[in-house]
């Protein structure tokens, strides 16, 4: 069923012709005014107290980032880089007693991960972190608080105490059926950790293909790694590329989470070691829906999914699973590794249950949790442990409920992506230029905000849920801004899902107010250098 979805959005995706238009032009809505929103934050936190009549916060030439432990000295300096880019001024760092300009950075361990408190007013600005990642998330609030109020740059005087509700809030970038330089992988960590995010999935592989150096098998780099989605160029990151982005992710509280999916999506390793993978199977959807026809050998730049598989009984597949995924995890300090497992159309059931067993087991040898879509739940002897992630709806299809459980009895725990409201990819509404429909799509920022994650497997424990992800795949988005559009501001909404508390006072935790506060970061992205989608669905703010 999904897979006959999946081909059908091919079609649409080529038919629909209106353009998603970037926030930088300009807003047809008017501005709001001030009052309330000035304390907009996305995502919500814990507790915010505003004082309206109390003088507030400003930023201003003379201001400084001080460091009041040695550990905020490097988040210090993160903070004068975000806030230059926030608001063109360019505070300085140092140490010592703040004054009313200045913004004081404390660590104070003993409180939960990643909690800080902010406090603005006419004092300055104090943001105390129980840890570096805390610290930094208390001076992404504050950028947010920031706005430019009749050429100067006040934040209200506010009392904030937040942390957030899941340990994993992740974004998925598809670097495989495109592929996107360093450098567009830096500016969506800056965009994805101004969220809150603190996990970066990359899909380094599928059948498009092959993204990243194996010293040990060097024809993927030199054979799978030079073909796209329709044709478009390829490309790879070396080991130096690949420690690059996890060195950015890391200071901006980024955990890297990369991805070799297997045992299918395998087509372009087949390029390079044509003696692992079967010829591809010809699967009806791909004939029905008009897709490129697999051909063994030769680059695959379709739509179509499923029709590819490593050999599961030769021991020389093993042989290179063993060598990716022990470079991989050398070349990775977070604790996952992420085998895919989607969509094994062409693999025996049997056998998929075989090779998902022996998969996370290769990964759980390495010292890292092994992570797999919910399909691997088939398996009933997967590496104990071993992490789930559900694609897929609010309303779970087919056996995708049971299979998700597996993972919680087999002392796992599971990440939340339903494909119908977390799937970045999807088209905003019929006009989208770009994205795919078959998720039950189009997907409004509604949609996108209006789920709750323990709600959706029947007898999966809250406790069982690590966290929340949107992936954004990328079979029709070639550039930075085509991220962009398709993320923002769908991915403010899963950063709201995975770190706001699921209720608060007021109707703050609903549309409609997250509607107001998610208006007011059009400006600050437009300023950021981030191309929003500018959605008619949001009364955006004009500065
Ligand atoms: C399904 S859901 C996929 C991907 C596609 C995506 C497009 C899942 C784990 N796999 O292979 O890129 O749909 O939306």
């Amino acid at each position: 069923m999904r897979r006959t979805g999946a081909f059908g959005i091919v079609v649409l995706a080529a038919l629909a012709l209106a353009a998603c238009t970037p926030g930088s032009a300009a807003s047809p809505r008017p501005a709001h005014s001030e009052g309330t929103l000035v304390t907009a934050v996305v995502p919500l936190p814990v507790s915010q107290k505003t004082d309206a009549s109390a003088p507030a916060f400003s930023l201003d030439a003379s201001s400084t980032v001080r460091a009041h432990a040695t550990d905020a000295e490097s988040t210090a300096r993160v903070a004068a880089g975000l806030l230059e880019a926030a608001t063109g001024l360019k505070p300085a760092t140092g140490t010592g007693a703040g004054g009313a300009h200045d913004i004081v950075l404390t660590i104070v361990p003993g409180g939960a991960a990643e909690s800080y408190t902010l406090q603005t007013g006419a004092h300055g600005a104090t943001v105390t972190g129980a840890d570096e990642a805390g610290l930094f998330y208390g001076v992404q609030t504050l950028v947010q608080l920031l706005h430019d109020r009749d050429g100067r740059w006040e934040a209200p005087a506010t009392d904030i105490a937040d942390h957030p509700r899941f340990a994993y809030r992740g974004a998925m970038l598809d670097v495989a059926r495109h592929f996107f330089p360093v450098d567009v992988v830096k500016h969506y960590i800056d965009g994805a950790s101004s969220l809150k995010l603190n996990i970066l999935h990359l899909h380094l592989s599928d059948d498009q293909g092959w993204r990243i150096q194996i010293d040990s098998r060097p024809k993927l780099t030199e054979l799978a790694s030079t073909t796209s989605m329709s044709g478009d160029p390829g490309g790879y990151y070396t080991k130096a590329d690949y420690a690059e982005i996890v060195a950015y992710a890391a200071s901006r509280h980024m955990t890297v989470v990369p991805e070799i999916d297997l045992p299918g999506h395998t087509h372009a390793i087949g390029l390079a070691y044509p003696e692992i993978t079967e010829p591809p199977v010809v699967l009806p959807e791909i004939v029905q829906w008009k897709q490129e026809i697999p051909v063994e050998g030769k680059p695959y730049t379709g739509f179509g999914v499923g029709f590819s598989s490593l050999k599961i009984h030769d021991a020389a597949t093993y042989a290179f699973v063993e060598d990716v995924v022990r470079e991989l995890a050398a070349m990775t300090p977070g604790p996952y590794l992420h085998v895919g497992g989607d969509e094994p159309h062409a693999v025996a059931p049997a056998d998929y249950a075989e090779f998902m067993s022996r998969v996370t087991k290769i990964v759980a040898a390495t010292g890292k949790t092994p992570i797999a879509w919910h399909e691997a739940g088939a398996s009933t002897d997967l590496a104990r442990g071993t992490i789930g992630q559900y694609w897929s709806y609010v309303s779970p299809q087919a056996d995708s409920a049971a299979k998700t459980l597996e993972f919680a009895k087999n002392g796992g725990t599971v990440i939340m992506s339903p494909a119908d409201v977390a799937y970045l990819d999807m088209k905003y509404d019929e006009s989208t230029t770009l994205g795919l429909t078959w998720a039950d799509g189009p997907t409004s920022v509604e949609r996108s905000y209006g789920w709750e994650p323990t709600t959706i497997v029947d007898g999966l424990s809250a406790d069982a849920i690590l966290g929340v992800e949107a992936p954004l795949w990328s079979e029709t988005l070639r550039t930075s801004d085509d991220i962009d559009v398709m993320a923002f501001p769908r991915l403010a909404s899963a950063a709201e899902v995975a770190w706001s508390p699921q209720s608060a006072p007021d109707g703050a935790r609903t549309w409609a107010g997250f509607r107001a506060r998610v208006a007011r970061l059009g400006p600050l992205w437009t300023r950021e250098g981030i191309h929003y989608y500018a959605t008619p669905e949001i009364d955006w703010a004009t500065r």
